[in-house]
């Protein structure tokens, strides 16, 4: 979206979008305002009941039926039941079913009847003048776990705002040490932030025949990724979302890593080697019930960061293999697996914001922050500040 378009006045224009995501929920909302927003509406909704929506309460919602074609133009269409809140003078709220075609319908109709449609974003920055609180509405959207949407609606609520005198204060009194340090704690926290909205990646990486596929549908409880008796058997990167305590995690099972003349393996495990090195934590396969074998040194060179696993530990372990670290499981009987799990969110997420604390969630935030910390490092507590004033004040980009 433009910068300029939070300072744009679309008050002022008859204006609707969709508020809520697309597809998600069993209800979708469309907001309208503007001149002449109640008499657009009523050309399409006929409530239940005498009363026209003109003469309805403030707040009140008025249940009844949508028909997608005004009184005008006529002809039978099909009708919409559902509910409209005028929530104050020319201002309303359409509560439609979710999905993308309600709520698409209506808007075709508030087009017909000269309603300029924006998206929700647009929408948030003429009506909430604090970008951070917009940022949060825009984020609450997508979130998926309850966890995650507590730490959004904190923030919603002036977490991160409440936050910020603090650190100008210390900046003001020239103790810009003070002032970096609580800037970093925040960047920092913003890692976990991120990925509020956006799961964490998880990749499974290992040697064919390990139990990489195994170990998939373990963590996510079903039968996602074939598993089968023969090494090199996964050639794409196979995806599936899970929640571990609380956190929103996208798993990515892969080809087993090794050299191989076959064209398609080799392109298979080239998509394999993209997938461990965008990953936030990779899990390193190896098979407990089998001698070492050329590559599994390399493998652990490649990941050093990696969380070494150990599969198949139902099975006699052969003599003189060393298993110095690592976590002990068997993907086939589900032993060791929510000692894994606990050892995946403890990696993904080391420290957890305690509740109400200030997290930062987007991307500019984050830019902000690491620029008034940058300042406060070089003692430039002028430019710190400034750039500070940007948090709440920007456009939602
Ligand atoms: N005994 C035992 N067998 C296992 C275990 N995990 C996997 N297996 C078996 O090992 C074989 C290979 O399993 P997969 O999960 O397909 O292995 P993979 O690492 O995905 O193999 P590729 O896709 O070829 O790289 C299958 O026969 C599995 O049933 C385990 O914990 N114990
Ligand atoms: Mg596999």
């Amino acid at each position: 979206m433009p910068s300029d378009a939070v300072n744009a006045q679309p008050e002022s224009a008859l204006t609707a979008a969709v508020l809520t995501p697309e597809g998600r929920g069993a209800v979708a909302v469309v907001g309208v305002c503007g001149p002449g927003a109640t008499a657009a509406c009523a050309k399409f909704f006929h409530p239940a009941g005498a009363r026209p929506l003109a003469v309805t309460p403030h707040g009140q919602i008025r249940f009844g039926a949508w028909r997608n074609k005004s009184d005008e133009t006529g002809g039978a269409t099909a009708a919409e039941e559902l509910v409209v809140c005028l929530r104050s003078v020319d201002d309303l709220e359409i509560h439609c079913h979710g999905g993308v075609a309600a709520a698409a319908a209506v808007c075709e109709s508030l087009k017909s009847a000269g309603c300029r449609i924006v998206a929700a974003d647009e929408w948030l920055a003429f009506r909430e003048p604090d970008a951070v609180a917009r940022e949060a509405d825009l984020a609450l959207a997508k979130v998926r776990t309850a966890r995650a949407a507590g730490i959004l609606l904190d923030q919603r609520a002036g977490a991160l705002r409440n936050e910020v005198p603090a650190i100008e204060a210390a900046l003001t009194a020239g103790d810009c040490a003070s002032a970096a340090s609580q800037l970093r704690i925040l960047c920092d926290r913003g890692r976990l932030g991120l990925r509020l909205t956006e799961p964490f990646r998880v990749a499974l990486a290992g040697r064919p025949n390990v139990g990489k596929s195994s170990l998939m549908n373990a963590l996510v409880g079903h039968a996602r990724a074939l598993v089968f008796d023969e090494p090199g058997t996964t050639r794409d990167v196979v995806t599936s979302r899970a929640v571990f305590d609380g956190w929103a995690v996208e798993l990515a099972d892969t080809a087993g890593v090794r050299t191989t003349t076959s064209e398609l393996e080799a392109a298979g495990i080239a998509a394999a080697v993209r997938e461990h090195g965008r990953a936030d934590l990779v899990l390193l396969l190896r098979d407990a019930s089998e001698p070492a074998a050329a590559g599994d040194q390399e493998l652990v060179e490649r990941y050093p960061e990696a969380l070494l696993v150990w599969n198949k530990i139902d099975r006699a372990a052969p003599t003189g293999l060393a298993r110095l670290s690592g976590l002990e499981i068997s993907a086939l009987r589900g032993e060791g697996i929510d000692e894994l799990i606990a050892a995946i969110v403890e990696r993904l997420v080391s420290e957890v914001p305690p509740s109400g604390a200030a997290v930062p969630f987007t991307g500019r935030q984050l830019t902000i922050l690491g620029d008034a910390a940058a300042h406060a490092d070089q003692r430039d507590a002028g430019p710190a500040s400034e750039r500070l004033k940007h948090l709440f004040v920007a456009a939602v980009t």
